[in-house]
């Protein structure tokens, strides 16, 4: 898959009163590199809508569409790939229906993170490392410590979720993470591409220090 830093998840709860494509351009604006559409609703009629809009606005700047839970509405749509949890069905049932789109996997622990590298990922996201409200059925943070482990273990990209701001993903990076996500801090964000471009930099100077 085409690399990444910045990875933005919708979340309209948290931008009442502006359009969800009118939020999502503006963090590409920013400089996220791909966007995933996570609508829990359960209304598909509606959430195909949104898949196909977000296809069309990511199509037009070149950054990578991945799709919450739903393989049909993935695939119906063109998107670059989908996003799924342990619960979701399983790796290897959905790379027959994928083939070589983007599959990635949320993990919570080492054997989550190894499995799904072995069972062919080709991402991982690794939280949440922090508390948040966004997420209702979350597992318990799993902090650093596991970034730190995911980034001596795995070898595919991983991405770091889960409470995530501007005033505390210095200690992520330092686990580690080169790959940072976020959805309250950038959707909710009062100046969206602001946001993105300070998350970039803060990922660009830890390269540099490399
Ligand atoms: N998966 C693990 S934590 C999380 C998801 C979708 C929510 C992250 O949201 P926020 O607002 O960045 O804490
Ligand atoms: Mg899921």
């Amino acid at each position: 898959m085409k690399d990444f830093r910045l990875y933005a998840i919708t979340g309209e709860q948290f931008h009442p009163g502006k359009s969800m494509l009118e939020v999502m351009e503006q963090a590409i604006l920013g400089g996220t590199d791909i966007i995933q559409l996570r609508d829990k609703s359960g209304d598909l009629a509606k959430i195909r809508k949104k898949a196909a809009a977000l296809r069309e606005l990511t199509a037009q700047y070149g950054v990578t569409f991945i799709v919450n839970d739903y393989i049909d509405i993935a695939l119906e749509v063109d998107a670059d790939g989908v996003h799924l949890g342990q619960g979701d069905v399983p790796l290897t049932e959905a790379r027959r229906k994928m083939g070589n789109k983007i599959i990635g996997i949320s993990t919570h622990a080492i054997e989550e993170a190894i499995q799904a590298e072995r069972d062919g990922a080709d991402y991982i996201g690794v939280g949440p490392v922090f508390p948040t409200k966004t997420k209702l059925d979350v597992v318990a943070p799993v902090t650093v410590s596991y970034v730190q482990e995911v980034a001596r273990t795995i070898n595919i990209p991983f991405v770091a979720i889960g409470g995530i701001k501007l005033h505390n993903v210095d200690q992520v990076i330092k686990a580690g993470a080169t790959r940072i996500c976020a959805v309250s801090e950038i959707v909710g964000s009062e100046d969206i591409q602001r946001t993105c471009r300070e998350f970039l930099s803060k990922l660009d100077t830890a390269k540099a220090r490399e």
